[in-house]
């Protein structure tokens, strides 16, 4: 074992006192068993295995069922350098107030140590991390959404380059909570949570806080993006990766059947990931993405064969069920969107529910685990160990009324300033409001490790480097009328904008110069065989209001001053010609 291995698993151990430590070697047999255990011990209940060969239902505690970000701390040593938009405290103080909670937290317990790789073993662009985890349903996630066990301990032991990930359920107590990142360190430390993107430390802690700090430092962007190729009839792919915040559509996006008009002249989609982008500079001045994970970790309500088919094929087996409905007439699963309520059923929190108590019987954050390599569409590049090269990079948020359906940026810089500007009704991804907007640039707000004015730098900067940049665009599926009902069909229509952005990256396709960038002609958007949507509708999907925009202009001036004078002066300047050329249009 590596000496710096060894000196981690000794702290930790000293530190938190298991009864026992066991190296998770990526077999069978171990995953098998850590089944058969978590079934014996109630975390997992096993489901009919002749509908769902192989899957589990677990349920996590009521106060422990998303992301919590008031608990999540990046701990560097000048707080400036967390910027606005973090909670930040200093290393030393993190540090010596965790200890004392990690202090004997593991005793009768097992410490689980999980090596693992992000990206495909070997490749130049993957990390390695090992979490050391208290909880079997931590370790049995791990196995589908990174690539765990020996292969990767090999590489981590080659070199003692790892990033070290603390986790500890303890009492689940949320008073107790923190999600601790250093990044001088590569060091993540997590305690009294055991959910999501709390617990499974190679998500949001490593893939974006930790490697967004690595990425500014080296050169690359570490993005909250899916990633899937559009092949057209003549058998040619482009690839695009977009960013959308937590529960605004990425894994929906990234699977996506074509509508039949599409499908039949021979288009497919092939998803290369849902929430996670490696992206580099590659030798050729353009951008290449790879997925960082090697699972799906997704939202089960509104999830059925009518909005995301390949999803539930990829769902029929191998997977891990997270707070939804436990439908006891056959031992399956249910979640609101799925058709056939069950009669005799266990809502999310354990107790007798039915479709009639006007409940939710599945929590709006519940969720499914399940390997990438299942999905029916997944791309043949999926392992390959370069990523693919980028035509678009697509924004978009949960907009009632400022986007407009998709709009193009002028260039990079402007492209920068879009994602900049993004902004988004919150979700139940994170215990917080739902339903309020708040600014999220780039869907990076919960996941940025560093200072974000600093970070729209780096995308500035990483631009320059570019001789053949991808397109930026932005998206909104979620325009409303005035009963508050989405005006845009979405899910496998959103092709026909992707047509456009495909077009647009090849520079055709027809569009108008508008104050924030291009919008597409209403009839370059095709509405043929779509029920109910027409060309007057899509204007209106379309249109800018002026004095909403003028709203928004001051809602994102007041947000880039919370950075001090630190926002770029090309993203100011864009500010102040957006509202310039809003004034001059009223
Ligand atoms: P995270 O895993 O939290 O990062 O979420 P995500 O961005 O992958 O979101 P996901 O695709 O799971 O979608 C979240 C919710 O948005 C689900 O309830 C979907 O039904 C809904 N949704 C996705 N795409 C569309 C769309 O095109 N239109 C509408 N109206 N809703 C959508
Ligand atoms: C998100 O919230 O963006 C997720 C789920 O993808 S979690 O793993 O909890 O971060
Ligand atoms: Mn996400």
């Amino acid at each position: 074992m590596n000496t710096k291995v060894r000196q981690w698993v000794d702290e930790i151990v000293t530190m938190c006192e298991p009864d026992e430590i066991v190296w998770i070697t990526g077999s069978k047999e171990q995953y098998d068993k850590l089944y058969e255990e978590a079934c014996k011990s109630g975390e997992l209940i096993k489901l009919n295995q002749e509908k769902h060969p192989n899957c589990y239902l677990h349920r996590s505690r009521q106060n422990d069922v998303a992301r919590t970000e008031d608990k999540t701390f990046i701990c560097c040593d000048n707080k400036e350098d967390a910027g606005p938009t973090n909670n930040w405290c200093a290393p030393d103080e993190m540090y010596s107030k965790l200890k004392k909670i990690y202090k004997g937290s593991m005793k009768g317990k097992k410490m689980y140590l999980i090596p693992f790789a992000m990206g495909v073993v070997g490749s130049k662009f993957t990390k390695y991390g090992i979490e050391a985890s208290d909880s079997i349903y931590v370790v049995l996630n791990m196995e589908k959404m990174a690539r765990v066990g020996q292969a990767a301990l090999d590489k981590i032991n080659e070199t003692g380059d790892f990033v070290k990930c603390l986790h500890a359920s303890k009492d689940v107590d949320f008073d107790e909570r923190y999600i601790a990142h250093f990044p001088h360190d590569n060091t993540i430390w997590s305690i009294n949570s055991a959910y999501g993107g709390n617990a499974l430390l190679s998500k949001k802690c490593f893939a974006l806080r930790i490697a967004s700090c690595n990425a500014r430092d080296e050169d690359w962007l570490a993005e909250h993006m899916l990633i899937l190729g559009i092949e057209n009839p003549q058998g040619e792919v482009s690839y695009i990766a977009a960013a959308f915040p937590s529960a605004c559509g990425k894994t929906n996006l990234a699977m996506i059947v074509p509508p039949e008009l599409y499908a039949k002249k021979g288009y497919k989609v092939w998803c290369v990931g849902d929430d996670i982008a490696w992206i580099r500079i590659g030798d050729d001045g353009r951008l290449w993405a790879m997925n960082a994970e090697s699972g799906f970790f997704g939202v089960a309500p509104g999830t059925s064969r009518n909005s995301n088919p390949n999803m539930l094929k990829t769902l029929e087996s191998n997977a891990i069920f997270t707070n939804v409905v436990h439908n006891l007439n056959d031992n399956t699963i249910w979640w609101e969107g799925l058709p056939n309520p069950p009669t005799d059923a266990l809502d999310w929190k354990n107790e007798k529910w039915s479709v009639e108590d006007g409940t939710k019987g599945a929590h709006p954050n519940s969720r499914f685990t399940v390997k990438a390599e299942q999905c029916p569409c997944i791309s043949k590049e999926f392992d390959n160990p370069n990523g693919v090269p980028l035509s678009a990079i697509i924004f978009g948020g949960r907009r009632a009324k400022t986007f407009p359906l998709v709009l193009q940026s002028k260039d990079w810089e402007h492209g920068v300033f879009i994602g900049s500007i993004m902004g988004s009704e919150t979700t139940a991804a994170a215990t917080s409001a739902v339903g309020v907007v708040r600014r999220d640039p780039m869907a990076m707000l919960p996941f940025c490790g560093y200072n974000m004015a600093d970070y729209f730098n780096h995308w500035l900067n990483v631009g320059k480097k570019l001789t053949n940049p991808p397109k930026i665009f932005n998206v909104n599926w979620f325009r409303t009328d005035d009963d508050g009902n989405f005006v845009w069909p979405g899910f496998s229509d959103n092709m026909r904008v992707l047509d456009w952005i495909i077009r647009r990256s090849n520079d055709v396709g027809e569009a108008e110069l508008t104050p924030i960038g291009f919008v597409p002609t209403a009839s370059e958007i095709n509405i043929n065989e779509l029920n109910g949507i027409t060309t007057d509708i899509i204007k209106n999907l379309l249109s800018l209001d002026n004095s909403l925009w003028k709203e928004e202009v001051k809602n994102i001036q007041s947000f880039y001053n919370t950075f001090e004078g630190k926002i770029p002066e090309s993203l100011k300047k864009a500010l102040l010609e957006l509202e310039k050329e809003l004034n001059t249009k009223n």
